[in-house]
């Protein structure tokens, strides 16, 4: 058995490196092992995700609690424009928000298009632990959240408001820009967490508002289950953020576990799903798409389409937001 799989992964790297995607060999991959727990999430409000999580991780706490607990602070800041509460609304002036969460056991639950109900995440655990469905979308979802004891809240702020009124009236038409959340506040962007907690077990979260203003009715890749979110606690997980029609078209968190499965490193991984965007998809540049990925080990890997990608990582030794290797490099 261990034979087999060694030859097997020996297999797989050769492979990949006939492709130019292996740059080591995935010896340490195996062995190495991070010390848990662990926590990962995109962009720099991870930092604030990461410190909710933590108190529940550090405390021997189950990774699926620490994830919900890390994202619904995110969704609760209005300050963070493309998550929850002050998110950027559509083109017709309103919010609605995707999420989605998996567990260590492959279990899943997801909401989409999902308005006036400010902590989508908690909504897909539900969905995940008391439906037998994994996903709900529209009223049918706010229905289901008002009869489990949320509330139905106004998620426009004035601020949100008045940016809609203000690109109504100069652009009226959805077009991406790379990093547009970056552009319009410091840094903001979709929050997507991985976390291991110290019993090893390995759970992922995702939650958005969405591109800012896009089509009525339209969902991304945020609460698809293998586009912006994928756990497979054999191997590892793995979360997106950026433009999700790209990661829709590719399947990208999907994508990522399986080239952890064949013995890529979670950066190698990363950055081979990333290549497979930019082979399929003529326009990629004109998009960001950013990674995480942690293996099942507690290894954390990371890439983008674009500059200006950083994730949040937090473990028993280090604390710190890190920048992702890019496959535009910074000039
Ligand atoms: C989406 N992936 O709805 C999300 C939004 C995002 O940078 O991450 N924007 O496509």
């Amino acid at each position: 058995m261990a034979t087999s799989r060694r030859t097997f992964i020996a297999r797989a790297a050769f492979g990949m490196a006939g492709l130019g995607l292996v740059k080591h060999s995935h010896a340490s991959l195996l062995t190495e092992k991070a010390e848990l727990p662990v926590v990962v999430s995109t962009w720099r409000h991870g930092i604030q995700a990461n410190e909710a999580a933590w108190e529940i991780l550090s405390r021997g706490g189950y990774a699926l609690d620490a994830v919900e607990a890390g994202l619904r602070v995110t969704e609760a800041d209005p300050d963070v424009i493309t998550v929850g509460y002050g998110g950027i609304p559509d083109a017709s002036g309103k919010v609605t928000l995707d999420a989605c969460i998996m567990d260590e056991k492959g279990n899943a639950g997801s909401v989409a298009y999902l308005q006036c109900i400010k902590h989508p995440v908690s909504v897909a655990r539900l969905v995940m632990e008391k439906t037998p469905h994994v996903m709900l979308c529209g009223k049918g979802a706010q229905k289901f959240a008002l009869e489990n004891g949320f509330k139905k809240e106004n998620l426009l702020t004035k601020d949100m408001r008045d940016r809609w009124k203000k690109w109504k009236k100069e652009e009226r038409e959805f077009s991406t820009k790379i990093n547009i959340e970056n552009q319009l506040e410091d840094n903001h962007d979709t929050i997507s967490m991985l976390a291991i907690d110290k019993a090893g077990r390995l759970c992922g979260a995702c939650t958005t508002s969405g591109m800012a203003f896009k089509m009525h009715g339209r969902v991304g890749d945020s609460p698809i289950i293998g586009a912006g979110l994928f756990v497979d606690a054999e191997v590892g997980g793995a979360a997106a953020t950026g433009s999700g029609e790209l990661i829709m078209k590719t399947l990208g968190s999907f994508l990522v576990v399986e080239f952890m499965r064949n013995g890529m490193s979670p950066e190698e991984a990363c950055n081979a799903a990333i290549q497979r965007i930019t082979k399929k998809i003529p326009d990629y540049h004109e998009h960001q798409i950013g990674f995480i990925a942690i293996s099942s080990s507690g290894i954390v890997g990371a890439a983008s389409l674009q500059p200006g990608f950083d994730y949040a990582i937090k473990t028993p030794a280090i604390s710190e937001l890190k920048q992702a290797g890019s496959w535009f490099k910074k000039l």
